[in-house]
């Protein structure tokens, strides 16, 4: 496996699918690095736990963490199995941006942005990420989300380790369609 199918791979087992290799994930989403590498090894996915420290260092996006003394590992969001990764809530900034492709626009104009699989709607602060987010389905179509009209609101906001910023819905009303 390379590193981008590494990172492919532990996405799925770190989010969604632990079952896939046998591993169970606590409440907040850790394992620990040893059951993970073992249970890699047993299903033919073997690799060495400097493999794994550089995959979680070098990673575009930041997507896992390791606890401090590095025993544990967990994806920093973008979870559908449950688990509270306790984020703080946190005031957003004035605008944030959401990356999307125009088949889904009616769906967001009519019911809002909303959480689909994930357990938030993702959000960022820059408009290039927004861009990337979108450009992984199509030619991206970035709405503006008024984050700090809706924080005044009461709508909680949470920031995850790698910088995305994390609401559970965003009614229309907040979102510029340009
Ligand atoms: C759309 C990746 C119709 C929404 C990225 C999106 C991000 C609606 C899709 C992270 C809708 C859900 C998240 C509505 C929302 N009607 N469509 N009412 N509300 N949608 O993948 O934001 O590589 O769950 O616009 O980089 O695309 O996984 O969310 O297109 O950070 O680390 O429904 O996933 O990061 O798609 O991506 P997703 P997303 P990772």
């Amino acid at each position: 496996m390379n590193k981008n199918n590494i990172s492919r791979f532990l996405s799925l087992v770190l989010r969604h699918d632990p079952s896939k290799i046998g591993i169970t994930l606590d409440n907040q989403g850790w394992i620990a690095v040893d059951t993970l590498l073992t249970q890699l090894k047993e299903h033919d996915k073997e690799i060495s736990f400097d493999t794994l420290k550089n995959v979680v260092e070098t990673n575009d996006k930041q997507r896992f963490a390791f606890n401090e003394d590095q025993t544990k590992i967990r994806a920093n969001q973008g979870h559908s199995i449950t688990v509270d990764l306790k984020y703080r809530p946190l005031e957003p900034p004035e605008l944030l941006y959401h990356g999307t492709v125009a088949k889904f626009v009616d769906g967001i104009k009519e019911k809002g942005l909303l959480k689909m699989n994930r357990h938030h709607v993702h959000l960022s602060e820059s408009l290039e990420t927004a861009i990337k987010v979108g450009a992984r389905r199509g030619k991206p179509i970035i709405l503006t989300v008024q984050a700090t009209a809706m924080y005044k609101a009461g709508y909680q906001f949470y920031k995850s380790e790698n910088q995305v910023w994390l609401t559970d819905v965003v009614p229309t009303n907040y979102i510029e369609f340009k």
